[in-house]
């Protein structure tokens, strides 16, 4: 039988601007109140970054935690912080609100281009920022945006480099990365190591099919502005809770439950 469904919201990410999509949520009381919608609509987990008072994107662990705090207030999701940042983001700065002990955070398995830019994770980067998980107790959602990072998995997985409990996230159409097509998909998930959850993050327009397939084969789905801001071709979303109701509804339809936080840390082994 499929364990419930544990569906994330990936908020803001740290490309968006509001030349792009008006209504982004940057500051602290935003990012709370689109993070607790999300939850009140069948999210389970956060999927954070931040920025500074101008919007920038930002590691700073004081904003990391003002925006916990102020969503812990109201709802009680796991939250996971992003190690990655920005492209072009130093791995100190990256780590820094890692000492906060999310429950939770990202660790990228590999470079990629990403759309004009490069996200650097060279085999240093991973190690340093899974030994700051590793000493902060944090579990890590490992970031898959290409199939040859399943190598580079295996790898430190052999040498004991990264914790032995993780979930996978495949983040699948980024411009530079591995494609959101349905075999893809299916070639990741054939390589995912025994007893280990997994679930997709479809870029742009292939959020959708990516997302009913995965809950039809009993992955998870991560949706949310960082990944896509149309709700349909040309329409932009509303809010990050709107994307997050319609992944329940298709649920419903495949009769699939929805996990809610504290059943998701239950599936996931926190
Ligand atoms: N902003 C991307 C360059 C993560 O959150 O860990 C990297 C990213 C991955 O969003
Ligand atoms: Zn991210």
């Amino acid at each position: 039988m499929m364990d419930p469904l544990i569906i994330t919201s990936a908020v803001i990410g740290a490309e968006l601007t509001k030349d792009i999509y008006p209504n982004l949520p940057t500051t602290t009381d935003e990012l709370a109140q689109s993070s607790i919608e999300a939850v009140k609509a069948g999210a389970s987990i956060i999927h954070l970054h931040v920025r500074d008072k101008e919007g920038r994107p930002s590691q700073d662990p004081a904003i990391f935690k003002e925006i916990t705090d102020k969503i812990k207030e109201q709802c009680n999701p796991i939250i996971q912080y992003s190690t990655g940042g920005a492209a072009g983001t130093h791995v100190e700065e990256r780590i820094s609100p890692l000492n906060l002990s999310p429950e939770m955070a990202t660790l990228s398995m590999g470079t990629l281009n990403f759309g004009d830019t490069i996200f650097e994770n060279q085999e240093y980067t991973i190690t340093k920022i899974s030994n700051a998980l590793i000493q902060n107790n944090v579990m890590p959602e490992l970031e898959i945006f290409d199939l040859g990072m399943m190598d580079t998995v295996n790898r430190f997985l052999k040498k004991e480099l990264i914790p032995e409990k993780f979930h996978m996230d495949f983040v699948l159409g980024i411009p530079g990365g591995l494609m959101g097509t349905h075999k893809n998909l299916l070639t990741l998930v054939e390589r995912v190591p025994e007893g280990q959850s997994w679930g997709v993050a479809g870029i742009g327009r292939f959020q959708l099919p990516l997302t009913a397939m995965s809950i039809s084969m009993g992955g998870h789905v991560r949706v949310g502005l960082e990944d896509n801001i149309y709700y349909t071709k040309g329409i932009l979303a509303t809010s990050n809770a709107q994307f997050i109701e319609r992944v329940v509804r298709i649920a419903k339809e495949l009769d699939r439950e929805v996990a809610n936080p504290d059943l998701a840390r239950e599936i996931l082994k926190l």
